[in-house]
């Protein structure tokens, strides 16, 4: 039985991989989460209070990190600016979080000698043409688009340097996009889903022709205990379901799954700088760690998230209004 420190635990994926370990493990946790826009206390409703408790408060906050470490056996990093559109309009809170905040807690990692998982992306490797055979794998070279992907793919590198400097007890992981329960109706697949509720057309960036490998949020989690139970120190590991799809696929899926024309959906103005395709090699973490992800059919993942959101119009309901605003000042 371990004490785990999770950061952005009230995030999609965050929450998710707190309900992932105390359904799979004896392990207690502490969330640490900012309560953003993004954070949201009620994802972690229903947990049993003897094992997960919450304190809100900054990943940059020093004294508060230091107090936090001294009684954890390791931290699982989740916390950051999380949304690529977003730091296209305001990029200083992705430097804050993602830069100063993995500093930060790299050296309460250091001065207490905690075990560490850093949470990352594949964004970080750039993108892949859609007819390249290739697809990322832990030797690629970085080589980010975004703000936010920039402020992702330094957060990694100062991980890498404070486990070659510092001898921290540091793992990497870099997943592919993520879907399920508890995502933010700002991102791609919620605000589809969403908008078909609210009886709004879904909105598709550019032609749609974009490919991005879906995973489930729960598969994230299950690779992620596995290399915070296994993993090499000083290794990074791809995470990946092989769940390339195009952007104009899912959202025909979405309406059909919904009962809707599969061609009621408008196309809107692009994304700058729009990742073309992302796609991940995990064979090192399914040869060398054994992982393998659970939910391969895509259709009934999506079935099932689109009935939680149904399910859970309480939990979105609040921001909806305002993402649109955004998106709509945005041509999107
Ligand atoms: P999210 O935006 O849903 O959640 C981020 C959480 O971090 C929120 O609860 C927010 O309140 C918290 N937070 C933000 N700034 C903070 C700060 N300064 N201090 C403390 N808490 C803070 O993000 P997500 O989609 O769950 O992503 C989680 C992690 O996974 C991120 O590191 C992201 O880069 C990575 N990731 C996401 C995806 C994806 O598809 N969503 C894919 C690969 C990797
Ligand atoms: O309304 C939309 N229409 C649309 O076509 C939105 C919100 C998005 N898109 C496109 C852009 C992307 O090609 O859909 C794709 C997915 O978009 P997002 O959900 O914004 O995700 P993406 O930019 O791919 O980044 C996600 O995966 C990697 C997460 O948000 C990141 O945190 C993660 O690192």
């Amino acid at each position: 039985m371990a004490r785990l420190l999770v950061t952005g635990g009230a995030g999609f994926i965050g929450s998710n991989f707190v309900h992932h370990v105390v359904a799979h493990t004896d392990d207690s946790v502490t969330v640490l989460d900012k309560l953003t826009y993004a954070g949201n206390r009620a994802s972690l409703a229903g947990l049993p209070e003897d094992r997960v408790s919450f304190v809100e408060g900054d990943i940059a906050d020093a004294e508060l990190v230091d107090a936090l470490f001294r009684d954890v056996d390791a931290v699982v990093h989740f916390a950051a600016e999380s949304h690529n559109d977003n730091s296209l309009n305001d990029p200083r809170p992705f430097l804050d979080t993602n830069i100063i905040g993995t500093y930060t807690l790299l050296e309460a990692a250091r001065k207490h000698d905690v075990r560490f998982h850093h949470i990352s992306t594949d964004e970080v490797y750039g993108d892949l043409e859609l007819d390249d055979p290739a697809r990322f794998t832990e030797t690629t070279p970085y080589n980010p688009s975004s703000p936010y992907s920039s402020t992702k793919a330094g957060s990694d590198l100062l991980v890498r340097a404070w486990v070659r400097s510092f001898g921290v007890r540091a793992t990497i992981s870099n997943c592919s996009n993520n879907y399920g329960p508890y995502q933010h109706v700002e991102k791609f697949i919620p605000r589809q889903i969403t908008n078909v509720i609210r009886g709004i057309r879904p909105k598709l960036y550019g032609t749609g022709e974009n490919v991005r490998d879906w995973i489930h949020a729960d598969d994230h989690s299950s690779a992620v205990l596995t290399i915070l139970e296994r993993g090499q120190i000083g290794q990074t590991y791809l995470i990946g379901a092989d769940g390339e799809q195009n952007n104009k696929d899912v959202v025909e899926l979405i309406l059909e799954l919904m009962d809707a024309p599969r061609d009621a959906y408008d196309l809107v103005t692009d994304r700058p700088g729009h990742d073309l395709r992302y796609a991940i090699d995990s064979t090192r973490l399914r040869t060398e760690l054994g992982w393998q992800p659970r939910y391969q059919d895509f259709r009934a993942g999506l079935a099932a998230t689109i009935e939680w959101y149904r399910d859970n119009e309480a939990w979105w309901a609040p921001a909806k209004d305002g993402v649109e605003a955004f998106y709509a000042s945005k041509g999107q």
